[in-house]
């Protein structure tokens, strides 16, 4: 039953339930009566005004999720959760035909992996482009950990553009923007020879390596530039986690590893790699002078074509350093004035923070010894700030606006709030509050959390198991994002989502306002691919038919409600079939699909695009076409013959 509290939280909200009657024998008529009915609290009252948002409305927030290994990036709304989007990138979606039309399957083939075209990715890091340190809401870059893949999302059309296959490792984690987007910075994660090549296991030490890449990217173009890019080679510790420097440490990145123990696995080691990879009380988070790097790289030897600043020429260069930070590391986050970089060691229940200025104090005053590859490591109490006991399992941190730090708990299940010291707040460094999550958080997202001015209020929490809180659906369960209203003094649990179609590892969350997508695109006739207008396009209808050159036979089809022109396309068996279709709708969300079966197309034509798809006609028969998506009062009519003669 509703307290006194609830009764005037529902009295205050003006116009809730106010005089509204004759609803029904259903909850009750009254905001009131329905709270009563389903024994909502004060708390659930107040979590549901939190999120709702009336019909028509848009929330305030973009939240962009990694997919995990379905491969996509998923487009929320917060603070209502819901999903608006799903992005096709590393998998073939059919809904936006993504991995379908000639121009995507360009993209997907660019990315191959030694000659093969992958139909999956496990998408992590989502990375927005940055202008001075805060996202400008025009590209979104994601990473494919298992092949060691970045993808390029112009966010105009939310469609991806590119997709580049990093030439030397084959798996890599870390995916993060310089404060200006000048480079997209890839981490390696499980060391390889590089360039893929083979080594015995036996020669890990020497044979075997890890590596940070550096890729170029060209904002005009809205692509990363592979020949103005560099890596520099790094030990084969499995590197992790990186954020870049900004403001004070500008220039500078931050890269994690683990496995500094250089275990490979039982049968060399006589254990389990796990346990190998955890005997030491400190791994190493590499420091690392990109500007500088940058220049270096312009004298390295390539591999893969890549040039490779090696690790000896990196330490000459004064451009390597590693601090020892605590064992089996996974997060590392830079605050927003770039003053401290906070890590998390999963097996430690402190967050270590180092000072930037004690850093490069460090390395003035030359307070370090070689590591066994010869990169200097920083005695690490010169570098420490402070250390906060925040909890167990602790893994990746945020900020909000009014000084306080929120670092995921795996552990615990839970996440700890903590005071920034420094002249982020008078309190000192230490713990504020703590929420529990459901279950094991893995990131957490709080709005432009990780840029130099985050915005408080909402914190998403990343969890990897859902156990009992939804609805029954076998054996594999959903993900849960849990929505937590930071803006008070206490955390407070407002909304759990269930996200049902793989494990969403990091997302970041930016104000709706700093995102301008376009509603149709800009021409008729506009190639996504280029974000030009098309030289295929056909924007008349008269225009439209279909030319046989050779055994060549051309479609020039335009799509409008709800009409294919031409409607009958005849071709001879054999040909080779090149058939472009041009949507020559201008009207908001006037998209067309077009599904030719037995060729494995499925495209979606958004108002204004023009897209291709080259197929042999094999099969002598009648092939009804026909749109996909339900467009207009005639949309069962809005089909064609596709006729291949014998
Ligand atoms: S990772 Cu999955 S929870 Cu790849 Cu950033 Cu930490
Ligand atoms: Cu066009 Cu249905």
């Amino acid at each position: 039953m509703l307290g006194p509290v609830a009764g005037g939280l529902l009295a205050s909200c003006s116009g809730i339930g106010g005089g509204k009657s004759g609803g029904g024998a259903g909850l009750g008529s009254s905001a009131q009566d329905i709270a009563s009915a389903r024994n909502l609290t004060p708390d659930d009252v107040a979590a549901a005004l939190t999120t709702f948002m009336p019909s028509g409305t848009h929330d305030d927030y973009y939240m962009f999720a990694s997919g995990g290994h379905a491969g996509q990036v998923l487009v929320l709304g917060v603070p209502s959760m819901r999903i608006i989007k799903e992005i096709g990138v590393f998998t073939p979606e059919p809904w936006q035909g993504w991995g379908f039309s000639d121009e995507a399957k360009d993209v997907l083939a660019s990315a191959q992996v030694d000659g093969k075209t992958m139909t999956w990715g496990d998408t992590h890091h989502p990375a927005l482009s940055e202008t001075s340190g805060s996202y400008d809401g025009q590209f979104l870059f994601i990473n494919d950990k298992a092949h060691a893949r970045i993808a390029v999302i112009d966010l105009r059309d939310m469609v991806t553009k590119q997709i580049v296959k990093n030439p030397l490792v084959i798996s890599d984690h870390a995916c993060f923007v310089t404060p200006n987007t000048d480079y997209l910075i890839e981490g390696a994660q499980y060391a390889t020879p590089l360039g893929w090549g083979y080594a015995p296991i036996e020669q890990f030490k020497d044979k075997y390596r890890g590596a940070v890449t550096f890729w170029k990217f060209d904002r005009t173009a809205g692509r990363i530039v592979p020949e103005q890019s560099f890596a520099i080679e790094l030990p084969p510790y499995f590197q992790d986690l990186g954020d870049a420097g900004k403001l004070l440490s500008d220039g500078w990145c931050f890269l994690n590893s683990f496995n500094t123990e250089l275990a490979v696995g039982t049968a060399v080691d006589g254990k389990p790699l796990e346990i190998g990879a955890s005997q030491r009380d400190m791994d190493y988070l590499s420091v690392i002078n990109w500007k500088q790097a940058a220049e270096v790289a312009k004298s390295a030897q390539k591999i893969n074509g890549m040039p490779v600043i090696k690790m000896q020429e990196a330490v000459n260069a004064g451009i390597l350093y590693e601090i020892p930070e605590p064992n089996c590391p996974h997060g590392v986050d830079v605050a927003p004035k770039g003053d401290f970089m906070v890590v998390s060691g999963k097996l430690d229940p402190h967050v270590t923070v180092y000072n930037f200025k004690k850093i490069q104090d460090a390395i003035a005053a030359k307070k370090f010894q070689p590591d066994s590859y010869g990169i200097p490591v920083l005695d690490f109490q010169s570098c420490v700030e402070a250390q906060v006991e925040v909890g167990l399992g602790p893994l990746h941190t945020q900020f909000d606006d009014k000084g306080y730090a929120y670092t995921s708990l795996f552990l615990d299940s839970a996440i700890t709030r903590w005071t920034l010291g420094g002249d982020y707040r008078q309190d000192g460094w230490k713990v504020a509050d703590k929420i529990s999550v459901q279950y094991n958080v893995g990131h957490l997202s709080a709005i432009e959390g990780d840029t130099v001015a985050p915005k408080g209020k909402f914190l998403v929490s990343l969890n990897k198991w859902a156990i009992d809180r939804f609805s029954e659906v076998g054996p594999l369960h959903p993900q849960n994002f849990q929505l937590i209203d930071i803006s008070g003094d206490k955390m407070k649990l407002v909304y759990d989502m269930p996200i049902g179609m793989a494990e969403p590892h990091y997302a970041q969350m930016v104000r709706a306002e700093v995102v301008k997508p376009w509603k149709v695109y800009p021409k008729t006739g506009w190639d996504p691919a280029t974000q030009q207008s098309s030289t295929v396009a056909t924007v008349e209808p008269t225009k439209a038919g279909v030319g046989r050159d050779g055994t060549t036979s051309t479609v020039n089809m335009t799509a409008m409600r709800s009409h294919y022109s031409p409607d009958i396309v005849k071709v001879k068996q054999g040909d080779k079939v090149v058939w472009h279709l041009t949507n020559i709708e201008n009207a908001e969300d006037a998209t067309h699909g077009f599904s030719l079966p037995g060729q494995n197309v499925n495209l979606s034509l958004e108002p204004g695009a023009t897209l291709t798809v080259t197929f042999t006609a094999d099969h002598a028969g009648v092939h009804p076409y026909y749109c996909t998506e339900f467009c207009s009062a005639l949309h069962l009519e809005m089909m064609g013959y596709f006729i291949v003669e014998p």
